[in-house]
């Protein structure tokens, strides 16, 4: 397997490709989401809005997913609609599935953590998202622990987020991200956001006013540490305190017996249910204010020469 052109590549679009090679600001988005963070093919329009909002602010927007055998980099609102359509039968790629669903020719959402994978191989060094994976509340009986972590932890990109998605144990995660040395940056904000809410979490690493002065962070800890990620943490514009149906979401899955990639999609699904739809609108809106968010720091990024 020595040929330029390994069948597990990513194949970028010609647009992507070119803002790539001419250093501009390009920003990557996920397809878990897409597929399985909204209900009844509802995804389509939030990958659409977060497109388009990176535009807006002057980037080129990278959604990534694998398609009929080929790690895409950039796709077409007909190739979202079939994340959105395949739903929860979407396979949710992190990292270490990229080579099984290319071999199969699975139809693969990308967590962040297969997504940042795609990033590394790329070359791209922002990306947006609603809420990052994280450590799992009640970790200590099952271990588990996103993915998206470790992933971080090892590609030179920075995640703009709302912090830890609230359906985990927030302070935790933010002890992990210590621990695997990843600067937690608050956008305006001394705490880190806990998604859905806010107010409330643990302190962040640092504060930042601007993009300019975000920039400026991730070119210096790339000097530092060019192997390391970072993330952006960006309060939700709607906030929604939902604690206790969110513990009761949480135990219902529990109880339900439902393990390992399988949880974040079904507790979102059913915190959906609970608020009666009212955390789709939140989880909507701050994935789309992040997307935009994302692509104001890679302008800058990119004009800092
Ligand atoms: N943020 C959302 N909705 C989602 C996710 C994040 O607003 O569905 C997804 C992301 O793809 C994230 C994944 O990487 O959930 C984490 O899953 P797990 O806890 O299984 O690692
Ligand atoms: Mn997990």
């Amino acid at each position: 397997m020595t040929t330029a052109q390994h069948p597990a590549a990513p194949q970028l679009t010609g647009e992507i490709s070119e803002a790539l090679r001419r250093r501009e600001p390009v920003v990557a988005l996920e397809t878990t989401l897409v597929s399985h963070g909204f209900s009844a093919g509802r995804g389509l329009r939030v990958a659409l809005e977060s497109e388009e909002r990176v535009r807006a602010a002057g980037a080129v927007p990278a959604t990534i997913g694998v398609l009929d055998g080929v790690i895409r980099v950039g796709l077409t609102s007909a190739e979202l609609e079939r994340f959105a359509a395949a739903g929860t039968s979407a396979r949710k790629v992190g990292g270490r599935d990229l080579a099984a669903a290319v071999i199969q020719g699975a139809i693969g959402s990308t967590t962040v953590g297969g997504t940042l994978a795609v990033c590394r191989l790329a070359g791209i060094r922002f990306m947006g998202t609603g809420g990052i994976g994280g450590v799992h509340r009640g970790f200590a009986e099952s271990l588990d622990v996103s993915a998206d972590l470790p992933q971080l932890a090892r590609t030179q990109a920075m995640v703009v987020c709302s912090g830890p998605k609230s359906i985990l144990d927030v302070s935790a995660t933010s002890e992990l991200l210590e621990t695997l040395g990843i600067p937690v940056i608050g956008w305006r904000t001394s705490t880190l956001p806990r998604f859905y809410t806010g107010a409330g979490g643990p302190p962040v690493s640092a504060t930042v006013a601007d993009a300019v002065e975000a920039a400026r962070i991730a070119d210096a800890h790339w000097q530092i540490n060019a192997d390391c990620g970072l993330i952006l943490g960006r309060p939700p514009t709607m906030s929604l305190d939902v604690e206790a149906l969110i513990t009761e979401a949480v135990d219902r899955v529990r109880a339900e017996g439902v393990t390992g990639q399988a949880v974040t999609p079904a507790v979102l699904a059913t915190v959906e249910e609970l608020t009666r739809g009212l955390s789709v609108e939140v989880n909507r809106r701050l994935i789309a204010d992040n997307a935009a968010l994302a692509a104001e720091v890679a302008v800058a990024y990119a004009s800092s020469g």
